[in-house]
C-alpha cells in the first residue's frame, strides 16, 4: 500500500496496482525528493518533470482512448499518493491536467475537441487549466459573474477567475461562464485575444505551484469552444468529485511523509540521554498520527474500489476528502512539533508539507463544505446558506 501500512492493506491490490504505486514511488524519491525543496523555496514549478510525468503516463491516465492510459482509479489515486508524498504541488498539477481538464474534454467534449486536446494533453505538450473560482465567488460557484454570450459563430467571455492552479503554464483554460442556458464550460486556448493570465506572488502555500488569475475581456472564441455536454453546475460538480478523489489519496501521502520523517527523526535523536521515541508523549503522538493515517488509507481504499464500480456517492467523496486532508494537516503540525527547530527547516519536508496542506484543506471545497456536503446527504437539508 504506502510504505506505512499497519492494516496489511498491500495484499488487497492488484500486480498491476502495485507496479503503478511502485513506479510513481522511485520516480518520486529519485527525480522529485532531491529538487523539491529548491522549487519550493524559489516558488518555481518544475516544468522540467512534466515529460517525464507524461511518459509515466500519468497524464489522464484513468482515461479512456486516446493516447491515455486507461488505468482504473485505485491506480490514479496510488499516483497521486506518491506524487503528493513528493509535494502537493506535483499532485495539484496531475489532478488539475486529468481530472479538471481532461476529464471534462473527454466526458462533455465533441469528437473533434477530444481528437484535438487529448492526444497533446497526455504527452504533456498541452498544459490545461480549470477556472471556477472568481475574486468574489468561491465556495459557492453558482454566485460566478463570468458571462459568456453567443454572437454569431462566436461566444464572447467577460469575467475573471481567481487562484487558478496551472494558468501561468497553461496552452489552454476549461472556462465556466454563465450563459442564457445557464452555466457552461468553455476550452479557451492561450492566446486568445482578450484572454490574459497573471500569475499569483507571494504565496506561502504550494510554492512549487503555479497559481493565476485569468482575464477576459471581450474575448472572442469561436462557438466550438463550447463543451456541449455542459449544462448546469452538475458538469462542474461531476469535474470536482474526480479531482477531490485523488486528493483523499494524495492527503494519504503527505501524511505518511511526515509520519516517516517524525518516527526516524526521534528514534535517532536524544534529548535527556534517551532517543526521543523512548518518551511516551512522543509514543503517544505517533501513535495517533499511525492510527489516523491507517484510517485514513483504509477509506481510500474502500472508495477506490467503490469508484472502480462505478458506484461512489458525492458524499462518500466529500467525507474520504473532509477526513484525509484533516489528519494530513494534523500529522504534519504534529510532526513539524516533534522535530523542534529543525520541523522549521526545508531540509526536512514535513513544514513543507504542513504549508501545502493548508490550500488542500481549502481547495477543491473548503472543510466546511464537505462538512455541509455530508450534512446535507444525511439529513436532507441544505445548510450552506
Ligand atoms: P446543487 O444545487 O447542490 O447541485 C447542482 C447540480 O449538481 C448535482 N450535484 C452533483 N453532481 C455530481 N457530483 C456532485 N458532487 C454533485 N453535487 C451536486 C446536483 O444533483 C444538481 O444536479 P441537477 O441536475 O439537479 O442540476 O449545487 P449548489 O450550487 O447548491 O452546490 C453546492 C456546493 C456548495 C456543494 C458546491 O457549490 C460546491 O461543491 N462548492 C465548492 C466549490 C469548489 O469545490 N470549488 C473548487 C474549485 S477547483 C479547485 O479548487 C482546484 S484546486 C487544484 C487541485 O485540484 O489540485
Ligand atoms: P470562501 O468561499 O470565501 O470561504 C471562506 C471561509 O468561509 C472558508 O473557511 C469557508 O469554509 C467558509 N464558508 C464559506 N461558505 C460557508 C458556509 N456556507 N458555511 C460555513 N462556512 C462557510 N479554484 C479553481 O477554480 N481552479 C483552481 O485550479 C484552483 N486552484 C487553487 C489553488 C490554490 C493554491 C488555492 C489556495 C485555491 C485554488 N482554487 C482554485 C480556489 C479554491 O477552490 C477556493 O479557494 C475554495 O473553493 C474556497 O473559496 P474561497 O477561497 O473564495 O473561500
Amino acid at each position: 500500500m504506502s510504505r506505512v501500512d499497519y492494516y496489511d492493506i498491500e495484499p488487497l491490490l492488484t500486480p498491476e496496482e502495485r507496479l503503478v504505486r511502485d513506479t510513481v514511488r522511485q520516480f518520486v524519491d529519485r527525480e522529485v525528493l532531491p529538487i523539491i525543496g529548491d522549487c519550493f523555496e524559489r516558488a518555481e514549478f518544475p516544468k522540467q518533470l512534466i515529460p517525464r510525468l507524461a511518459e509515466l503516463g500519468l497524464l489522464g491516465m484513468d482515461l479512456e482512448g486516446y493516447g491515455c492510459a486507461g488505468l482504473n482509479y485505485t491506480s490514479y489515486g496510488l499516483a497521486c499518493q506518491e506524487l503528493e508524498r513528493g509535494d502537493s504541488g506535483l499532485r495539484s498539477f496531475v489532478s488539475v491536467q486529468t481530472s479538471l481538464c481532461m476529464y471534462p474534454i473527454r466526458t462533455f467534449g465533441s469528437e473533434e475537441q477530444r481528437q484535438k486536446y487529448l492526444p497533446k494533453m497526455a504527452t504533456g505538450e498541452l498544459i490545461g487549466c480549470f477556472g471556477l473560482t472568481e475574486p468574489d465567488h468561491g465556495s459557492d460557484p453558482s454566485g460566478m459573474e463570468t458571462r459568456a454570450v453567443r454572437d454569431g459563430d462566436s461566444w464572447v467571455i467577460n469575467g475573471a477567475k481567481r487562484w487558478i492552479t496551472n494558468g501561468g503554464v497553461c496552452g489552454l483554460a476549461v472556462v465556466w461562464a454563465k450563459t442564457d442556458e445557464g452555466v457552461r464550460g468553455f476550452v479557451v486556448e492561450r492566446g486568445a485575444r482578450g484572454f490574459e493570465v497573471r500569475d499569483i506572488h507571494h504565496k506561502l502555500s504550494l510554492r512549487a505551484s503555479v497559481t493565476s488569475e485569468l482575464i477576459f475581456q471581450d474575448c472572442r472564441v469561436p462557438a466550438a469552444s463550447l463543451l456541449p455536454g455542459t449544462k448546469g453546475l452538475r458538469a462542474v460538480l461531476m469535474c470536482l468529485n474526480d479531482a477531490r478523489f485523488g486528493i483523499v489519496w494524495g492527503a494519504v501521502g503527505a501524511a505518511t511523509s511526515c509520519f516517516e520523517t517524525a518516527l526516524e527523526y526521534t528514534k535517532t535523536r536524544t534529548q535527556f540521554e534517551k532517543p526521543l521515541a523512548a518518551f511516551q508523549l512522543t509514543q503517544e503522538k505517533l501513535v495517533n498520527m499511525l492510527t489516523e493515517i491507517t484510517k485514513a488509507q483504509l477509506l481510500a481504499y474502500r472508495l477506490g474500489r467503490l469508484k472502480d464500480a462505478g458506484q461512489a456517492k458525492p458524499g462518500q467523496v466529500s467525507m474520504a476528502k473532509m477526513n484525509n486532508v484533516r489528519i494530513a494537516l494534523e500529522a504534519a503540525r504534529t510532526a513539524r512539533g516533534m522535530l523542534g527547530a529543525n520541523g522549521i527547516s526545508l531540509e526536512y519536508p514535513v513544514f513543507r508539507h504542513m504549508c501545502n496542506l493548508e490550500s488542500v484543506y481549502t481547495y477543491e471545497g473548503t472543510n466546511e463544505v464537505h462538512t455541509l456536503i455530508i450534512g446535507q446527504d444525511i439529513t436532507g437539508i441544505a445548510a450552506f446558506a
